[in-house]
């Protein structure tokens, strides 16, 4: 097994966990800690007082805890039964005889109470000089009534899959919502991978429709997803209507009898659509994501207890009050757009806001821009994003305003405590609160956190535990090493949940026997998150990263199989090892090893055509940042490769190589320290 345990140290010495971060190690965090900022304690939803007791809660009676957080949102049928959940073997059920919609959740309830007028999300475009948009939460309305009627005319039925492919723009979220008020499952792939992964991600889940845009824009450069589609569509069949929404203008194909222009065959559908009621345990939607080995998961999340969980979270982990702008950064391509960009949000009846472009354009100073230019109080990014932005200095952002700013958010990664202090120092000019979300597609929504008016905050430790969460850490052998309300000092492990949440995945998407090897089988009866993880004696939780073979490239998830089946698909290719190794900005990085077959030589050349083969295969998000060709890989004489070795020699750490005397041909290994050298 390939769970390795970094105990009580950082240090990476050979069996510590799998793709270690280095700058952990230069930094004692120790020394930090930011009591929780005054203005967070007023009006908070959530004191420390009132998180030990809520927590204490959530642990000792979990089902009337969450009897009582379903209360937040309107159900059709309330449900009489709370958490019915068995790890071993798994089924895991939240409020099974509830009936419910969450688009009823999100849009109708708000504007059936009276605030339809109320703002649910405001579209900034990629071109700060283009008008942005304000979307009303009546107007929302009737914008899924026409988007789901346009639906059921194509054919989409209850319980269909439909897959969306679109920029970041509101009739993305509009697209999704469509789907849950009919009752059909959503599958959103991201804008950015290619139409290989579209393709499989269409096959995987049969799905017979797909909605995109005609080209999305991103950094003033357009993203064809239309032909895209076209591209993948002729890779896989069973596709019966595509939905086209016209963005930018930029020319399409249409198929005739598939294709259908959003603005036309969406003209003249009925303006009344009734939410479908919908069990709580019926799929919701599906969403893709990498794991250590195979092909991507269709991870299945349901309606009743994802609705909960997400209108929970956000509640809680933004301490958001009536009025204010939320914006998240993310792309609803991954789950921290379906959960904190759409879902939560517009539960709670929040103004969200849409974010098309990037980071970077025009300058570095666009978040800040947006930020002034919309008032807004809450921001959540990936840290990747900040790593980026810092490099550019405090100036960009001194230049703009940010006093609308109360909150500020991290998720998708680990944040060194660098870029920490710089969020805090310069963004938040030292007075805002920080919360660093940890959590998962897996998990549906928040699990470790600091909640703003509660905890006080160490750079680079997620915090403590949301209500109903309980973290375990063990070791290789599934030994338990730490439990929250353990007060030992550090200690570390492999990161596990004991019992189950309402926004737990169900299954992975037609294949559960998957979904049980996945995470239940390395600790029999625990759910396995593939998270490194020490414990501190305060009680906060400070994630390590991936102890498998993900990495996490700028916040995406990566499987290195997936970068490796990509690469040996190349006719000279005879093998790949991909591995991840510490880099400033993404994170991590993407360092291939490649072997040749016989007669064939490496060059520049070659070098671009792998380079270019990932990209076909995945997606520009999957580029190597090294390719790096070798005559042969480092292998245990029973054939297995060594990537102990690898990611050592990647990082350029050649002293801790540890045990290389079970090596076949332990001179391979030196052959790999000069060719990295030489780089
Ligand atoms: C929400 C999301 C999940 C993996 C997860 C972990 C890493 C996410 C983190 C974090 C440290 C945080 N991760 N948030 N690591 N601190 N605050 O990102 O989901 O794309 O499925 O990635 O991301 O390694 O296991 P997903």
């Amino acid at each position: 097994m390939g769970l390795l345990l970094n105990h009580r140290t950082y240090s990476t010495n050979a069996e510590s966990v799998d793709s270690p971060i280095v700058w952990r190690e230069q930094v004692s965090e120790h020394q930090d800690w930011f009591p929780v900022p005054e203005s967070a304690t007023k009006d908070t939803h959530c004191s420390a007082a009132d998180y030990n007791r809520l927590y204490t809660a959530s642990i000792s009676d979990p089902d009337s805890f969450w009897a009582e957080q379903a209360k937040r949102i309107d159900w059709f049928t309330a449900p009489t039964k709370v958490g019915n959940w068995s790890y071993d073997p798994v089924s895991i059920k939240w409020y099974e005889d509830g009936v419910l919609n969450l688009c009823h959740n999100a849009v109708d309830r708000h504007v059936a109470a009276g605030k339809g007028d109320a703002i649910a999300f405001i579209f900034e475009p990629d071109e700060p000089s283009k008008p942005s948009r304000k979307v009303s939460y009546a107007a929302l309305q009737a914008e899924v009534i026409r988007m789901a009627n346009t639906l059921k005319k194509m054919g989409v039925a209850k319980g269909d899959r439909v897959t969306i492919y679109m920029p970041m723009v509101v009739e993305g979220a509009v697209a999704m919502l469509a789907c849950a008020r009919i009752g059909a499952i959503h599958s959103v792939v991201f804008g950015g991978f290619s139409p290989e992964a579209l393709a499989g991600r269409i096959e995987d889940c049969a799905s017979r429709f797909v909605i995109c845009a005609d080209s999305g824009l991103r950094g003033g450069k357009h993203v064809p997803l239309k032909a895209n589609v076209d591209a993948a569509l002729e890779r896989v069949s069973g596709v019966e209507g595509v939905l086209v929404i016209e963005h930018t203008g930029d020319p399409c194909n249409m198929t005739p009898h598939r294709d259908h222009w959003y603005h036309e065959y969406g003209a003249d559908v009925p303006s009344e659509c009734p939410c479908e009621p919908m069990n709580a345990e019926d799929p919701l939607f599906i969403l893709y994501t990498s794991g250590s080995t195979g092909k991507p998961k269709g991870v299945l999340h349901t309606i009743g207890g994802y609705s909960v969980w997400t209108a929970t979270t956000f509640h809680y982990v933004f301490d958001y009050k009536p009025g204010e702008v939320f914006f998240c950064s993310a792309d609803i391509g991954w789950v921290t757009g379906h959960s904190y960009v759409v879902y939560g949000p517009l539960q709670n009846g929040a103004t969200s806001l849409i974010f098309e472009g990037i980071p970077s354009y025009p300058d570095n100073g666009r978040f800040w821009d947006i930020v002034d230019r919309h008032q807004v109080n809450i921001f959540y990014t990936a840290p990747t994003a900040l790593r980026a932005l810092m490099r550019d200095g405090d100036a960009p952002v001194k230049a703009r305003s940010r006093k609308s700013l109360r909150l500020l958010g991290t998720v998708g990664e680990p944040i060194n405590p660098e870029a920490w202090r710089w969020y805090h120092a310069t963004v938040g000019e030292g007075k805002l609160p920080i919360v660093d979300t940890w959590w998962q597609t897996e998990t549906g929504g928040t699990m470790i956190t600091t909640l703003p008016g509660a905890h006080g905050m160490k750079p680079g430790s997620a915090g403590r535990p949301f209500f109903g969460i309980r973290p375990q850490l063990v070791d290789a052998e599934g030994q338990v090493i730490a439990d929250e309300g353990d007060t030992r000092g550090d200690v570390s492990g492999n990161l596990c949940i004991t019992h189950s949440w309402p926004g737990q995945a169900r299954t992975v998407y037609g294949d559960h026997e998957r979904f049980e090897q996945t995470y239940f089988s390395t600790y029999k009866g625990k759910y396995f998150t593939g998270d490194g993880c020490r414990r501190d004696g305060d009680g906060y939780w400070w994630i390590t990263g991936r102890v498998d073979d993900v990495i996490n490239v700028s916040g995406h998830r990566m499987g290195t199989a997936e970068v490796e089946s990509a690469l040996v698909l190349h006719d000279k290719v005879a093998e790949a090892a991909v591995v991840g190794f510490p880099h400033e900005i993404k994170g991590q990085g993407i360092y291939c090893y490649v072997t040749l077959n016989a007669g064939e030589e490496p060059g520049a050349e070659l070098e671009s055509e792998l380079r270019m083969q990932v990209r076909q295969e995945i997606g520009p998000i999957a580029s190597p940042d090294h390719i790096h060709f070798t005559p042969a890989l480092p292998k245990t004489r029973s054939g297995k490769i060594m990537r102990r070795i690898l990611r050592k020699i990647a990082e350029n750490d050649f002293g801790a190589l540890g045990d290389t005397s079970t090596l076949a041909d332990p001179s391979v290994v030196d052959s790999l320290i000069e060719g990295r050298k030489n780089r």
